[in-house]
């Protein structure tokens, strides 16, 4: 086995606490001493830096949510004079402002580090063509990932997203051996590779490192069989760093958290208890070496579950479980709380169904309904209506014993469902609520 860090990534569990601590207690300080907003949330509750003396102290400390972001619109929980901030970038974010994000030189430093690391784990090396498809720009994932794969020594191609002919003229011809970008893309890659009469085998392309999005272990498979190559899932956020926040190992058992910058925890999403280790509910993160924007303790609203021991890999740090969901994805529908991700399981296992889906969700009267439109194969699509109608019916049951609520399947022909060069929309909410 090989490390990019070993020392980091396979530190005992209690020399990793240790050095955690101490950046705990260094983050705390910082924060309350150049950032207002952070002084004021913790004198609210009564609690000073010098509380916090051991790891388990951290539950003193206030949440941090998007909101406070906002509230703090643009620059207002930076801790460092805007000359320090070298880089700035920001997440999209469907509704009002944008949420914002800086970063020291030190920072941008430690990112890559942290990506080198990721793309080492799933192993990219020196000798990797890496293809980064991940949107350039204000998008954490393009450059995140530019930055760690020319730390790793590869050859990096920056196409960023879109224009898919010519990424796909280009996988072939520069020989690319690992594809970044959201699993919804590769997908989409894949079909314009049939059209173009590509055969994935013919292709240099060993492994993907695939994120910002959720997507089931189906997902996995269905992307594994039809590029040909092994699918790693990389997590992250902008507002802890971008991607590289955990990353797969060749186990695939959970994703790496890099403990020795971030510190994770745990919740119950409505009381905000901190849950043990195993249990399911919403991730926590603590940054405890970013300097630009420390950030304490932040609602992720992505739900998951912490395992804390020792990888087969070798490595310590603990291990998020795959995210299926976040909690504001959720649609609930008639009390009962759906995830895309659900639906997305049960779909890629019935043979002629395309993993191309999106949940319409609508209210008649009183009462919520959910239409799930589903492409299917082309050949599928032009058998004899009786067989078309007895796949829907498959695929509503199916799915109405997943679920536990009733479901309304309606085919779609192949390539209905707009495609996605980087996050794929799941749901179409129509209710007014
Ligand atoms: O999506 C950073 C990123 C870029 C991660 C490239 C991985 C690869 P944001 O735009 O701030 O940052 O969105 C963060 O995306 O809270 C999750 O809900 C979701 N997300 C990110 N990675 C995964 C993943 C980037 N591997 C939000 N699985 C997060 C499931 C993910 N959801």
């Amino acid at each position: 086995m090989t490390y990019w860090d070993k020392e980091k990534e396979c530190m005992p569990r209690e020399q990793l606490q240790k050095l955690q601590l101490r950046r705990l207690q260094e983050t705390v300080y910082r924060a309350y001493a150049f950032v207002p907003a952070y002084k004021e949330k913790m004198d609210q509750v009564g609690v000073k830096p010098e509380d916090i003396k051991s790891i388990e102290d951290i539950n003193k400390l206030p949440f941090t949510t998007k909101q406070d972001l906002r509230d703090n619109y643009p620059f207002g929980l930076f801790a460092v004079p805007m000359s320090d901030v070298v880089r700035i970038h920001s997440s999209s974010g469907t509704t009002g402002k944008p949420t914002v994000v800086g970063y020291t030189s030190k920072d941008i430093d430690t990112w890559a580090e942290l990506m080198a690391r990721a793309l080492y784990c799933a192993g990219a090396s020196k000798h990797s063509v890496v293809q980064v498809s991940y949107g350039y720009g204000l998008f954490t994932g393009g450059l995140g990932a530019h930055y760690g794969a020319e730390r790793v020594g590869a050859s990096v191609i920056p196409t960023s997203g879109g224009n898919t002919h010519r990424q796909i003229m280009l996988m072939q011809d520069f020989e690319t051996t690992e594809l970044m970008c959201t699993p919804s893309y590769a997908l989409f890659m894949y079909e314009v590779m049939r059209e173009m009469g590509i055969d994935p085998s013919d292709l240099k392309l060993r492994a993907g490192i695939f994120g910002a999005e959720p997507w089931s272990e189906n997902m996995r498979r269905e992307i594994e069989n039809k590029l040909k190559i092994d699918a790693y899932d990389i997590y992250g956020l902008s507002e802890i760093i971008g991607p590289g926040v955990a990353i797969e190992c060749n186990r695939k058992a959970g994703l790496h958290i890099g403990e020795d910058h971030f510190i994770p925890e745990i919740i119950d999403p409505e009381t905000c208890e901190v849950l043990s280790e195993g249990e399911e509910g919403e991730l926590v993160l603590t940054t405890i070496t970013k300097e630009a924007l420390p950030i304490i303790r932040y609602r992720t609203r992505d739900l998951t579950t912490l395992n804390m021991e020792r990888c087969e890999c070798g490595r310590t740090h603990a291990r998020m479980a795959k995210v299926l969901g976040r909690s504001d994805d959720m649609v609930i529908i008639r009390g009962v709380n759906v995830f895309p991700s659900m639906v997305e399981s049960v779909l890629l296992n019935i043979p002629g169904v395309e993993p191309h889906y999106l949940l319409v969700v609508d209210r008649k009267g009183n009462l919520d309904e959910l239409e799930v439109h589903v492409e299917v194969s082309e050949q599928v699509f032009s058998d004899e209506v009786r067989k078309m109608e007895s796949l829907g019916l498959q695929i509503s049951k199916e799915l109405e014993s997943a679920l536990g609520i009733a479901v309304r399947v309606r085919l779609v022909e192949h390539k209905t469902i707009e495609r996605s060069e980087g996050k794929a929309k799941r749901v179409i909410d129509k209710r007014n609520i």
